[in-house]
């Protein structure tokens, strides 16, 4: 029932523009779809995307044969293979994209196989918390030329709404911050993520937010709360991080988030320091870690010793999860288990680079993490937040 008869690979377009590799696996009584996203800030050691074309020729040469005949229910096994077929520890041989189109593939054929939605099948009974939306409204850095620094100013409702309420108070909040920006002449198109990329600085893109979470408390009686992607591995240069007008020490920067986290009652920062600093991020998390979820995106890339090291030194107090970043659902549950077992909170999140592919919701779900990270607006964005409705229907 479960046992894999039939794979399919194309290349297929992102939310970018660019190709990207999609996977389709059926078996004999069910079927699955998977696409691979794309990051423009990754991390150093993230696993490697191949070009997807030439992946898709090699694979479909060198991979699938090896897969046929596989049972789509045995999730390890099956990341196993692959992991035997790439014989890299950074999937560079076969490719990240290849990699992970076709585990989460496997996993929908195997929930679909069984009649059971994805969420429920690797969940289990007690997948019965929703992840709240956390919403990028505005950004910049390397998601949006010429706009602010910080790279995302992301919400993140603080009342205990369900999940459909929750969407909506961030997409009044996206569309409230479009309104004050009009006012204001900084009228601006859209960034990567479907966040308003406008030339303004980043107190102003505080004010904004802090302005439109108002009046979203107002009409729809939900306290939303603040929270940053810093992204601060592309502001570092070796020496500091560099702002327009000025360079900041790691001490400096320490303090400055420090800062921002009181000024902005922010609940959540994310890569607030360069991928490397350990010690940084363990500064800032014990200032800031009893009342602000310190979250490792860049740092950690959803590698379970990079995570072992960033829990040995009490690094932050959360961790983000890309499967695309790891190659794997296995290594993805992994990376989430540590976490958790050593009482760190997940984020589950898209990349920039995105299709319509819901996957994460699901995932988020069956992984009991905190927040799905994820756009506002954009139909890449939107699959997401409106299969996140549609499971929490279900529960
Ligand atoms: C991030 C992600 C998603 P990218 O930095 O967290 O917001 O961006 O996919 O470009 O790495
Ligand atoms: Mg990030």
């Amino acid at each position: 029932m479960t046992a894999i008869e039939v794979i399919e690979l194309r290349t297929i377009q992102d939310s970018r523009g660019n190709p990207t590799v999609e996977a389709d696996i059926y078996t004999q009584s069910g079927y699955g779809r998977s696409a691979a996203p794309s990051g423009a800030s990754t991390g150093t050691l993230e696993a490697q995307v191949k070009a997807p074309k030439e992946a898709v020729e090699n694979a479909l040469q060198n991979v699938i044969p090896a897969l046929i005949g596989m049972d789509s229910a045995d999730q390890e096994s099956f990341d196993d293979q692959l992991r035997d077929l790439d014989g890299t520890v950074n999937f560079s041989e076969i490719g990240a994209n290849i990699a992970v189109a076709l585990s989460l593939a496997n996993a929908k054929a195997a929930a679909s196989s069984m009649g059971m939605p994805l969420f429920r099948y690797l969940g289990g009974a007690f997948a019965n918390e929703m992840p709240l939306p956390l919403g990028n409204i505005i950004g910049g850095g390397a998601h949006a030329e010429n706009a602010t620094e910080i790279q995302e100013f992301l919400v993140v409702p603080g009342d205990t709404v369900d999940a459909e309420e929750a969407v909506f108070a961030n997409a009044a909040i996206h569309r409230n911050v479009k309104q004050l920006l009009a006012k204001r002449g900084k009228s601006c198109g859209k960034g990567d993520e479907g966040a308003w990329a406008p030339q303004i600085d980043d107190a102003l893109a505080f004010e904004l937010i802090a302005e439109a979470t108002g009046l979203v408390k107002d009409e729809m009686n939900i306290t939303v709360d603040m929270g940053i992607d810093v992204a601060a591995s592309q502001m570092w240069d070796g020496e500091g991080y560099r702002y327009r007008g000025q360079v900041r020490s790691t001490e400096e920067q320490v303090a400055y988030i420090a800062e921002l986290v009181d000024k902005y009652n922010l609940v959540y920062v994310e890569d607030p320091l360069h991928e490397n600093d350990y010690d940084a991020f363990s500064d800032l998390n014990n200032l800031v870690g009893d009342r602000c979820l310190v979250c490792g995106d860049d740092i950690f890339v959803t590698q379970v010793d990079r995570i072992q090291q960033g829990i040995d030194t009490d690094a932050a107090n959360c961790v983000l999860i890309k499967p695309n970043q790891v190659g794997t659902l296995t290594d993805t549950y992994e990376a989430v288990r540590l976490a958790h077992t050593h009482g760190l909170d997940t984020v589950m999140s898209h990349r920039s680079g995105e299709t319509t592919d819901t996957t994460i919701a699901h995932l988020a779900t069956a992984f009991s993490c905190v927040f799905l990270k994820c756009g506002v607006v954009g139909g890449e964005r939107i699959a997401k937040l409106n299969e996140l409705i549609r499971i929490e229907e279900q529960l």
